[in-house]
């Protein structure tokens, strides 16, 4: 009786809405907030919708065309290094087609399929944008430009389409590819997993400093001590004759005789600079030519 109880007790628990996995929802009671801004209040989200208004250049909707998009972690799966991605990673349409994209979102989190670059007289921020709070699915709806463009696809969710979730579109010709497109194009920087990875020929610059710094280990024979070496020097010839100089002296006699010879020295080295500078003078002017 008491083995029964306590199984009834665990399917309770583990049917209740905390463990079970969230249901799939289907937004399309959405709320219109005008200039195609849709939402509802369980994470689902269109903006930039046009239906029917003509892009400039457009003189009629030369298609109409549906796709369905998929969003989700498994999608990432063929991807090395990746995390999240859409099913499909490039789109092509011919310009001024109407799009509607139903977009599904795989994945217990918040994805988003949002499209940048599209002209802001009729798009909000030149974006057009859905959004769900999954896993669920929505529709959106949008007519491109006439001119040949790649656009990029993308989910704006941090670190989500750095982690992969990420696409082109092109219209018509398009305008190139982006970089880092899964499966698509190449990253900018590339990752190398290659098992001959050389080892490194000279120690980083940024180590040495930290040993410094710290005080501890070897200066490694650097300027510092070639410095300090020089310093020495200097310091064990001049102490000796300082010594004889100031001999018997008191120290304010010690302090006047020190500034005289700091302002004999820059006596010196201003002569020195004087000389140079006419040798250097000198040699630059030009000689007159002779008639
Ligand atoms: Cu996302």
């Amino acid at each position: 009786m008491r083995k029964i109880i306590s199984i009834t007790f665990l399917a309770l628990i583990f049917s209740s809405p905390v463990f079970s996995a969230k249901e799939f929802m289907d937004h399309t009671r959405l709320m219109d907030h005008g200039d195609g801004h849709l939402m509802d209040m369980d994470g689902g989200m269109v903006m930039g919708q046009n239906l029917d208004t003509l892009p400039g250049g457009c003189d009629k909707i030369a298609a109409t065309k549906e796709i369905t998009v998929r969003a989700g972690h498994k999608y990432a799966e063929k991807f090395p290094g990746r995390m999240f991605a859409f099913d499909k990673q490039e789109f092509q349409f011919e310009p001024c087609t109407k799009l509607t994209v139903h977009f599904v979102n795989d994945d217990s989190i918040r994805h988003q399929w949002m499209m940048h670059g599209l002209p802001k007289y009729l798009y909000p921020k030149g974006m057009f944008h859905l959004e769900v709070t999954g896993p669920g699915k929505i529709s959106g709806t949008l007519i491109f430009p006439p001119n040949d463009k790649t656009y990029l696809v993308h989910c704006d969710i941090s670190q989500h389409m750095e982690k992969g979730m990420k696409a082109q579109l092109k219209i018509g010709k398009g305008s190139g590819d982006l970089p880092s497109i899964p499966g698509v194009t190449a990253n900018i920087i590339q990752d190398d997993y290659s098992s001959s990875i050389p080892e490194p020929v000279a120690k980083p610059v940024v180590a040495k400093k930290t040993k410094a710094a710290n005080g501890n280990g070897k200066t490694n024979g650097s300027l510092i001590s070639g410095v300090t070496i020089v310093g020495i020097a200097i310091g064990v010839i001049l102490t000796p004759m300082l010594m004889r100089r100031f001999k018997g002296m008191s120290a304010s006699e010690v302090i006047t005789t020190i500034f005289e010879m700091i302002a004999q020295v820059i006596g010196l080295i201003g002569k020195f600079i004087t000389s140079l500078i006419n040798i250097i003078t000198s040699k630059k002017t030009p000689e007159l030519p002779k008639e």
